[in-house]
């Protein structure tokens, strides 16, 4: 029940001692389901009736309607204006508040509606916190893939040091590669454990987080990668989202 808990802190923390919050990204995976369980218990109807959630996915977008709160899209978003806060859950953190997401594949909404919100809060429970990315979250960083060039994009990851990048398969039930809300595919790319501070040794295959991510993105056939990090609050660069405002 650690993620409950964590779940509960962060909304009690982030959000009910501001009613007066209208906008509210929701993440996906299994943490999140208790967000919108803590959000709908936590906050009064009065107040919830005054808020908008926005999805990162399918997942999230059932988890939103059936909690019966008010849901809206974030392409409904005006151009400039942002989401009040976003939760989220994470596969990894390390000590920066660096991210791994994309264990469950949304990814790619995720970024976007966690770099439209002023406020990200990852919701991560014990489990999730490491002492560098890659330490403990084994399957590689996630990173969402044309299909055309899944294949392209494998290569590219070897050359980097990637140790045996895959193509995620379907779950039993589904022949062939996973294909995300967006049509895509996901490669998870195992690295070295990545350095928060220093220099990467590329011949060695040994990165630093933001530089890794400023080479992730710019490889072609690479929509986003499932590393979430800022320098300066909302301009992260590469693939960056702004840094998390806490890990609980
Ligand atoms: O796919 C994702 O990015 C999810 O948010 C993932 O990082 C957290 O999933 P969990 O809450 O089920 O551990």
């Amino acid at each position: 029940q650690s993620k409950r808990l964590a779940a509960f802190q962060s909304v009690t923390a982030h959000l009910v001692p501001y009613p007066h919050y209208t906008r509210i990204g929701i993440g996906s995976g299994s943490t999140v389901v208790y967000v919108v369980e803590a959000i709908s218990s936590l906050l009064p109807r009065d107040v919830l009736s005054t808020m908008t959630f926005y999805p990162t996915g399918a997942q999230s977008e059932e988890l939103i309607e059936a909690a019966g709160l008010n849901l809206q899209y974030i392409n409904k978003l005006a151009p400039g204006s942002l989401l009040d806060v976003c939760f989220d859950g994470a596969d990894e953190v390390d000590p920066a508040l660096n991210l791994i997401k994309g264990g469950g594949a949304c990814l790619w909404q995720e970024k976007i509606v966690a770099t439209s919100s002023k406020k990200f809060v990852c919701v991560a429970d014990f489990r999730k916190i490491s002492p560098a990315l890659g330490t403990m979250w084994k399957k590689g960083i996630p990173i969402e893939v044309l299909p055309l060039a899944a294949n392209r994009v494998l290569g590219e990851l070897e050359r980097m040091g990637s140790l045996s990048p895959k193509i995620r398969p379907g779950l039993p039930g589904k022949a062939g590669a996973i294909v995300t809300d967006n049509g895509m595919w996901i490669v998870d790319a195992p690295f070295k454990p990545l350095r928060v501070t220093g220099e990467s040794d590329r011949e060695k295959g040994e990165w630093q987080v933001d530089e890794l991510a400023d080479a992730l993105i710019k490889i072609p056939g690479v929509a986003e990668i499932g590393l979430f990090y800022g320098r300066n609050g909302n301009e992260g660069q590469g693939g960056g989202a702004q840094k998390p405002v806490e890990a609980y």
